[in-house]
């Protein structure tokens, strides 16, 4: 396979203004004609060049005349043609219920259902499938009346109707010219949650959640989160909505969460359905940001798309800041700010330390589908967030107003974006831009001295950005640092908040009439995504967890003194944990602190999370480490525990912030009572498994279980089974949750669960519930004798033949041996060969697991 570049860019030699599709639809054999309104872009004597994936065309007209001058070069279809402007047609069959990618037109649960994004709408006709060429799109469709009695397509109904035989039909028109990976269309038996909004300019949009009939019980929280999320957007970006209807279908076979076609969103189920006897607070939280960056990137995204891919983080990177934006304002922005750190260490940076790192704007792919990532996405984010810092907000709002007047309707690039931040802004971003095309988290260490009695204290700073696949050599950086310095006699904060743009390879900052012994509080909010090593004790960390007054900072104290504690109780095998049983004891103790923040605050870092910091990660001395302070907090503390969980009980369910902290604290409290050892956890957890009336306390008294060796565990899980048979989002967890379970036989379980006749790789959830939970099980998947690294290799060539995307998206787990010692490593790369090596391999897997060996 070979690489395409971003510096090989060239505008397309043809336009297509429009666009007409006719579906006639069946799940065998779909006909799809396409009618091109094609136009020669500038002077130039090139052919058309449609791309496709292997169908036959079984016509091509141009301007109403059958040629047979085209021919297939690869994957494409190249059409001779002589004007400035024609009309080319083909027609193509397709068989919607054999295609597995769930790419382009697919059976999902008796409907049918598209997804395009990146390069799906090839799948579906001939096409210049790129985001760059913008098309008005009129469709329509015809379908058995009984089978598939909703229509639905991008933009508005125009008509529809009924035929003799059984069949009917309807059309839609989208205004907005569009890149094709937009297109959407859903025919199927579908029931339909209503409501209407009235954005600001008064215009009345018709919402519509479509879901099979039985579960449209399950869509207010959905519903009532789109209508937020479009107050929000007008409101915070003053962006409004611009068709007359906007609808959401869920699905429950999708490759990734969702997708934001114009005015026809296609979700994953499991971000749309949610009541409390089957979502966790998470999901409930997970459906409202995913619907919240769906609808969001209307704006951002739809109309102003992307040139190219390379430039795939201009929609999703800023469209993931409008969502974690969304959220913090819905709830607690500290307890938001935390989740999404966590989520970045435990996804971004080690794909940014790995044999995948790659920049935010990437120069080259084999296959677009495997850049849909933590960095693209969630580092991507984080560059938006640093500009915001930068500019504050009334410029950065300047700003994005300024983006999105000048793009509007076009297709756009990283570089005009940041561009209009600069304009804008009023400030110089050209080391910023370092940030887009250097990839690796860049670390600074920070060192604070002091003159006693002497009044001036200098913080020496320096930073390096480690190498990276193909970048041995960096640059320093642009990072922008918030600090503050705190007296460690009083407990109060010596001076204000700087912002500290760090552009040096090092760079030394004083503070003078510093009357007392300083303590640092840095990169505060985490205001950049980096790693800070710095020279502070384990006394200055317990004193910022209890001192600081920003809350990310306050929990990174805490974080940081696990942390080292342990590593080294990893490196000498004996864990101190009294400086940690003592911060968290102040921690509880403290005034004022929000329940979800203190459950957060408490909890230990993950073992992979510890694993990152240490040159060769040893997994059994790691769990070992984090249960022995697990256990010691938990005994230490076990009078605490024990009145949280008691005191933290409510009566009837109910879904608020407040609600959702208590029983986030009250589990956690559960599983230290577990982790000390008492003899009533077990019995405890399945009286909570037992009289829970919400699935958040379910799981968790489950998740207590699994990972225990009380006979109370088998007894959960086939309650849990056989309460939810039949619902598969629910079942994930079931599997899920004994994937991730820390007991010593758990790749042998979830060996046998791969045979469990629940068990499908045909349905993306499920096989990412079982090997991906599985993928970050550091023990049980790195088990010393492979067999971790051999079953998710069988499984993932398995997978591959269905659904390469799914497949490739499970590898990396396997790319992490460098970190391993030679056994474990000559284990893993045995197994990425082994998958390089089968024949028939996809680009998606192949590129994954050849670049995970170098
Ligand atoms: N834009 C889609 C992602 C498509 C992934 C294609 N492999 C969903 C989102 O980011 O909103
Ligand atoms: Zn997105």
């Amino acid at each position: 396979p070979t690489a395409i570049r971003r510096e090989d860019y060239s505008p397309p030699a043809w336009e297509v203004p429009q666009i007409a599709l006719d579906f006639a639809l069946d799940p065998a054999d779909t006909r799809v004609r396409a009618a091109l309104t094609v136009t020669r872009s500038s002077p130039h004597d090139m052919p058309l060049v449609l791309d496709g994936a292997g169908q036959m065309p079984l016509s091509v007209k141009v301007d109403g005349v059958a040629v047979n001058d085209w021919r297939i070069e690869g994957e494409q279809l190249v059409v001779p043609l002589t004007g400035d402007h024609h009309v080319v047609e083909t027609e193509v069959s397709i068989a919607p219920e054999s295609n597995t990618q769930l790419m382009g037109l697919y059976a999902s649960g008796g409907n049918l259902c598209t997804q395009c994004e990146a390069e799906g709408f090839r799948r579906i006709t001939w096409f210049p499938d790129r985001p760059d060429v913008l098309s008005v799109y009129r469709v329509r469709m015809t379908a058995d009346r009984r089978r598939y009695p909703v229509l639905l397509a991008n933009g508005d109904p125009v008509a529809s109707g009924e035929n003799d035989d059984g069949t009917h039909w309807a059309e839609w028109h989208d205004p907005f010219p569009k890149p094709s990976y937009l297109f959407a269309l859903v025919a199927g038996d579908l029931a339909v949650n209503a409501s209407t909004f009235t954005t600001m300019s008064g215009r009345e949009v018709r919402l519509g959640i479509w879901v099979r009939a039985a579960d449209l019980a399950k869509t207010d929280h959905a519903l009532h989160a789109l209508k937020l999320s479009m107050a929000w957007d007008e409101r915070v970006y003053g962006r409004e909505y611009d068709l007359d209807v906007f609808n959401i279908v869920a699905v429950d076979d999708f490759n990734f969460g969702a997708m934001e076609n114009k005015g026809l969103n296609i979700f994953n189920s499991r971000y749309i359905l949610a009541d409390p006897d089957t979502a966790t607070d998470y999901d409930y939280d997970a459906v409202a940001a995913v619907v919240a960056h769906e609808y969001f990137h209307n704006w951002s995204g739809n109309r102003i798309t992307c040139r190219d891919w390379f430039q795939l983080s201009l929609k999703e990177g800023f469209t993931v800041y409008r969502d974690q934006c969304f959220s913090a304002d819905q709830g607690s922005a500290a307890v938001k700010r935390i989740e999404d750190v966590r989520g970045l260490r435990a996804s971004q940076f080690p794909e940014d330390s790995g044999p995948l790192a790659h920049p935010v704007r990437p120069e080259s792919y084999i296959e677009i589908s495997n850049f849909y990532t933590a960095t693209i996405y969630n580092k991507g984010a984080e560059l938006i967030r640093m500009m915001a810092t930068m500019l504050g907000p009334v410029r950065f709002r300047a700003a994005t107003d300024l983006y999105f007047d000048r793009f509007d309707g076009t297709a756009a690039t990283c570089e005009d974006f940041v561009a209009c931040m600069e304009e804008a802004g009023g400030i110089d971003l050209s080391q910023f831009r370092l940030w887009y095309s250097q990839a690796g988290t860049p670390r600074v260490s920070a060192g604070l001295s002091h003159e006693p009695g002497g009044g001036r204290a200098e913080l020496r700073l320096a930073q390096h950005v480690p190498a990276t696949p193909g970048q041995s050599v960096k640059q320093p950086m642009l990072l922008p640092l918030k600090v503050r310095l705190f007296g460690a006699e009083t407990g109060r904060p010596l001076t204000d908040e700087r912002l500290i743009l760090l552009d040096q390879v090092a760079e030394t900052i004083t503070f003078e009439s510093v009357t007392e012994r300083p303590v640092l509080s840095i990169n505060r909010g985490f205001s950049a995504p980096i790693v800070v090593e710095s020279d502070r004790t384990a006394e200055d960390l317990a004193f910022l967890s209890a001192h600081d007054d920003d809350p990310f900072a306050r929990y990174e104290a805490m974080q940081q003194l696990m942390l080292d504690t342990l590593v080294a109780g990893t490196i000498h095998g004996e864990v101190k944990g009294q400086a940690v049983i003592d911060a968290v004891t102040r921690t509880l103790e403290a005034e004022g602190l929000e329940l979800a923040f203190l459950a957060e605050a408490v909890l230990l870092p993950s073992e992979n999370f510890i694993g990152d910091q240490l040159v060769t990660v040893d997994p059994d001395a790691i769990h070992a480490a984090r249960e022995t302070l697990r256990t010691q907090l938990g005994r230490a503390l076990l009078p605490t525990w024990r009145r949280l969980y008691a005191e933290l009980a409510q009566g009837r369910y109910v879904y608020s912030p407040e609600a959702k902290g208590r029983r986030r604290l009250r589990n956690v409290a559960l599983g230290y009572i577990a982790a000390s050892g008492a003899e009533d956890a077990a019995a405890l957890a399945f009286a909570q498994f037992e009289a829970a009336d919400n699935m958040t306390d379910r799981q968790a008294a489950l998740t207590t279980l699994v990972s225990s060796d009380a006979p109370e565990r088998e007894d959960a899980l086939a309650h849990f089974h056989a309460r939810y048979a039949g619902n598969g989002l629910v079942l994930d967890k079931w599997f899920q949750t004994q994937a991730l379970s820390s007991r010593s036989d758990t790749g042998a379980v979830v060996e046998r669960l791969a045979q469990h006749p629940d068990f499908t790789l045909a349905n993306p959830n499920r096989a990412r519930a079982l090997l991906g939970a599985f993928g970050v099980n550091q023990r049980a998947f790195n088990a010393a004798d492979g067999s971790g690294y051999r079953f998710l290799a069988e499984q993932l060539i398995a997978l591959d033949r269905l659904n390469p995307q799914t497949a490739a998206k499970l590898l990396p787990p396997l790319g992490r041996w460098r970190r391993f010692d030679a056994k474990r490593s000559g284990l893993m790369r045995a197994e990425l060969v082994r998958i390089v090596e089968t024949p028939g391999l996809s680009k998606d897997l192949f590129e994954q697991a050849s670049k995970s060996l170098d």
